[in-house]
């Protein structure tokens, strides 16, 4: 398929660019390579295999993993700015997601709508919880002081990609001798999925009927497990603190949207959109960490329909980003 869009493609800054060293020596000259460079070898790769456009996002865990606040909110200002660069030069190619301190709401705030506002950008890409002052300190955004940010989200309309990180080891310890299931392997999506569900518990959507929010790895899990959670909760006896309004299943279907990045199997695709319906998933890669072709190739030959093709692959994320491509 021609004309795709991709987006959850990330890029890295001299001071993030570490933090993707996870696959050891052999891939480090490719793959931090492929992190900091943007429209060379990316632009070659998505003219070979049909990808119109990536929306771009700084590498992971980058500033979230920043637990000095202002060494947080100088990088994200200086993702953005190197993103905003690239994205001027090719606006035809690119996008981008704001990186954000969310180590301090007011100033997470203040960059989203700068990034908004004054760069262009569609939306946010957050790597999970962050780390405020303490490295210890890990913060969720279902937390009250979070509130004024997610209304700044909603008024200036724009998704929020919330992107995986690892557990912290000591908040962790069922990995402990188990390191093969941390990252993309496990870990990744279990705690994107707890952060998923404690944005959706606490109530925040009741609070923020437009908020949108992203989801890669075709949901993190959830969608399997849709039924199951909802089930259990209304069995208990005596009901868990539990403060929104309706179930699980409904927030997910409403607010959320996920993406193909580094899932390309197609049985797992089509229960994400029997879950959701093919109007809220869309097509990713998850560059430079899964290889564009493979991706490519899988997703332009995957038993769906050519409607959903469609609309997974361009048309859902041309509206849901309001490109102008
Ligand atoms: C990612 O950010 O998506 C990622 C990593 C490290 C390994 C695999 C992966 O940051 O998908
Ligand atoms: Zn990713």
């Amino acid at each position: 398929m021609h004309g795709k869009i991709a987006l959850e493609e990330h890029m890295a800054i001299e001071p993030t660019l570490n933090d993707s060293k996870v696959f050891g020596a052999h891939v480090w000259p490719d793959l931090s390579h492929r992190l900091i460079d943007i429209q060379e070898t990316r632009l070659g790769e998505m003219d070979k295999h049909g990808i119109e456009m990536m929306i771009l996002s700084l590498n992971a865990p980058a500033v979230q993993a920043i637990p000095d606040i202002k060494t947080a909110i100088a990088v994200a200002r200086q993702a953005n700015d190197v993103l905003a660069e690239h994205t001027a030069r090719r606006p035809d190619r690119f996008a981008a997601f704001a990186a954000l301190p969310m180590q301090d709401p007011e100033a997470a705030t203040r960059e989203l709508t700068r990034c908004v506002n004054e760069l262009g950008f569609v939306g946010a890409l957050v790597n999970g919880f962050s780390q405020v002052t303490d490295p210890e300190n890990v913060t969720y955004y279902d937390l009250p002081q979070y509130e004024p940010f997610w209304q700044a989200v909603e008024a200036l309309d724009v998704p929020f990609y919330l992107h995986p990180r690892n557990p912290l080891p000591s908040w962790n310890r069922q990995y402990e001798g188990h390191n093969w299931l941390l990252g993309p392997n496990w870990a990744f999506s279990a705690e994107t999925a707890v952060h998923a569900f404690r944005l959706i518990g606490s109530g925040l959507f009741d609070r923020h009927p437009k908020l949108k929010i992203v989801l890669g790895h075709l949901g993190e899990g959830i969608p399997v497990q849709l039924w199951r959670i909802d089930g259990r909760n209304g069995w208990m006896n005596e009901p868990h603190r539990y403060p929104a309004k309706h179930g699980v299943a409904h927030y997910f279907r409403k607010h959320f949207h996920l993406t193909t990045s580094g899932n390309f199997h197609t049985p797992s695709l089509i229960n994400a959109v029997t879950e959701m319906g093919a109007d809220r998933v869309m097509f990713s890669v998850d560059w430079p960490f899964e290889d564009v072709g493979q991706g490519c190739a899988w997703f332009d030959s995957a038993e769906i329909s050519e409607a959903d093709r469609a609309k997974i692959g361009r048309e859902n994320a041309v509206k849901l980003f309001k490109l102008k491509i």
